[in-house]
């Protein structure tokens, strides 16, 4: 061995111990002394720098964890790149307001997002309303269905090279999927990964996995709202990215509510904005003036 220094991506924690992916294999690290040089505790998706043991090429020590581009806290994971936000067309219905609301969390974290319309075996219709809905409004969508094939393959491209977090609400079909991708990965799905998810909010457990054909991806348990911090109603707009093309409103720091001469809701009434995008703007600016931080 030339050097016994290498770089590598932190796939999981467990006991004290990091298991770093070098991109040959897989050492098992400590971080001692860690802590004291940078203070910082290493995540899961963290970029490292290893040193290998020399008695044993298996185990090593992370001794430098490079700046991170993100953090997300529910999972606690690092430098998430990409957002697969998953819901199912049918079983369970899609609730756009939650929808909207992990797209402005991505937003938020700095997170490309990607739309993933799934379950679409069980209304094709449905699916590609949605996803018309969500392109007009800026974003990429994705349909998909375990029993299609060639809609996974899709998949796989946008997840190539890159960490990914599938997110979206409970039995939407997402471990289903990073399983189908990632042939014997194993995740729980169904009624097993339910129970196991109950009460999982307060472990703080992650893990990222390999795919084999290029790309790391994390998998969530399932999720019914979500926090937005850092949104107040006065920035919200700012979230709704194709709002800005329409925002020549009477007063410049219009909230598309209730003032009048306004320049999106001129648009909802005309169809360039969708209706259903703008009443879930509405709601939630509802929420944030009651102050429920739901
Ligand atoms: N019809 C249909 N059912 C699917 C599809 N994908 C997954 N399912 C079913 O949906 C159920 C839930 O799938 P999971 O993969 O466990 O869902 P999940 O999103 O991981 O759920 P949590 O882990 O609870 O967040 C399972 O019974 C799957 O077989 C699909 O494309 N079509
Ligand atoms: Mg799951
Ligand atoms: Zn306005």
């Amino acid at each position: 061995m030339e050097s016994n220094i290498q770089k590598g991506i932190i796939l999981k924690s467990l006991g004290g111990f990091y298991y770093v992916d070098t991109g040959s294999e897989i050492i098992e690290c400590r971080a001692r002394g860690l802590f004291r040089k940078q203070s910082i505790k290493p995540l899961v998706g963290d970029r490292c720098r290893i040193r290998i043991t020399e008695e044993d090429s298996t185990m090593g020590y992370i001794e430098e964890i490079f700046e991170r581009s993100n953090e997300i806290i529910r999972p606690p994971v690092a430098n998430v790149e990409q957002a697969i936000i998953v819901f199912s067309v049918k079983k369970p219905n899609p609730n756009f307001k939650l929808l909207d609301k992990f797209l402005i969390q991505a937003e938020l974290n700095n997170i490309q997002a990607v739309i993933c319309i799934n379950k679409i075996d069980l209304d094709e219709r449905e699916a590609n309303r949605i996803k018309e809905l969500y392109e007009k409004a800026g974003y990429s969508v994705i349909l998909t269905s375990k029993m299609m094939q060639e809609s996974l393959d899709g998949l796989k491209e946008i997840l190539k090279g890159k960490i990914s977090v599938f997110a979206g609400p409970s039995g939407v079909g997402k471990s289903t999927m990073v399983n189908i991708i990632e042939e014997g990965l194993d995740l729980k799905t169904g009624e097993i990964s339910r129970k196991l998810n109950r009460g999982k909010h307060t472990t703080r457990h992650a893990e990222i996995f390999r795919l084999s054909f290029g790309g790391w991806v994390v998998d969530t348990a399932g999720f019914s709202n979500l926090n937005l911090e850092g949104v107040d109603r006065y920035n919200l707009k700012e979230y709704f990215i194709e709002f800005k093309e329409y925002n020549d409103c009477r007063f410049t720091s219009c909230n598309h509510y209730k003032e009048p001469d306004c320049g999106v809701k001129e648009a909802v009434e005309n169809g360039e904005i969708s209706r259903e995008r703008y009443d879930s703007y509405v709601e939630l600016y509802k929420e944030l003036i009651s102050g429920g931080r739901k």
